[in-house]
């Protein structure tokens, strides 16, 4: 027994794929997308988590984001995603909706799509490179999307391009609550890194 269990974290080191080392490699990739914030995307395997729906036919995409959907970051995160670790992509085109929730017990968040940045200053502009991509008092404390509350938008994902979502609330986004938002002109839809 010993020496099978042995044997499979050798293999899996040496795979260095998906499954166990899950933690190391978000500490790798954290590391690696600060060094590089230019890159625009988290080197890892496309996946299609339960909360992402994509419907090539229709060219719809249907995606739940939760704000605090962990306490990474004290729950200054987006569906565990936060200083980039994640990437979310949608294929160019495509209509997107977000069900926005807000699961932090205590603080407003909001969530939008802006330009890719390698920083995020204090105060942003309540401004979204999509119309409609925004929810509502983006950067208000107390009017923003709060502890318990539900929003939905609907936007068009009209450029390709590699863009950023983030929580307007001031010091959020400097803090590290965002996440890689990509357009793909190749129809990929998906997500990388992130829990
Ligand atoms: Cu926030």
């Amino acid at each position: 027994m010993k020496r099978i269990s042995l044997f499979g974290t050798v293999l899996a080191l040496a795979a260095c794929g998906g499954g166990e080392p899950a933690q190391e490699m978000d500490h790798d990739m954290a590391t690696m997308t600060a060094e590089a914030p230019a890159s625009g995307t988290v080197s890892a395997e496309m996946t299609t988590p339960e909360w992402l729906h994509v419907d090539h036919e229709a060219r719809t995409v249907h995606m739940t984001i939760t704000a605090g959907a962990t306490e990474a970051k004290a729950y200054w995160n987006f569906n565990g995603g936060y200083d980039g670790n994640m990437t979310i992509t949608v294929p160019e085109g495509y209509a997107v909706t977000i069900d926005f929730e807000n699961n932090d017990p205590v603080m407003a968040h909001s969530m939008g799509i802006v330009a890719a940045a390698a920083s995020f200053g204090a105060m942003l502009e309540p401004t979204s490179v999509f119309e409609g991509a925004l929810t509502q008092n983006p950067t208000s404390m107390t009017d923003a999307t709060m502890p318990g509350e539900k929003e939905r938008v609907t936007f068009t994902a009209a450029a390709a391009g590699e863009y950023t979502m983030v929580c307007y609330i001031p010091g959020h986004a400097a803090t590290g609550m965002w996440v890689r938002f990509n357009v793909s002109a190749e129809g990929e839809a998906g997500v990388q890194g992130g829990m």
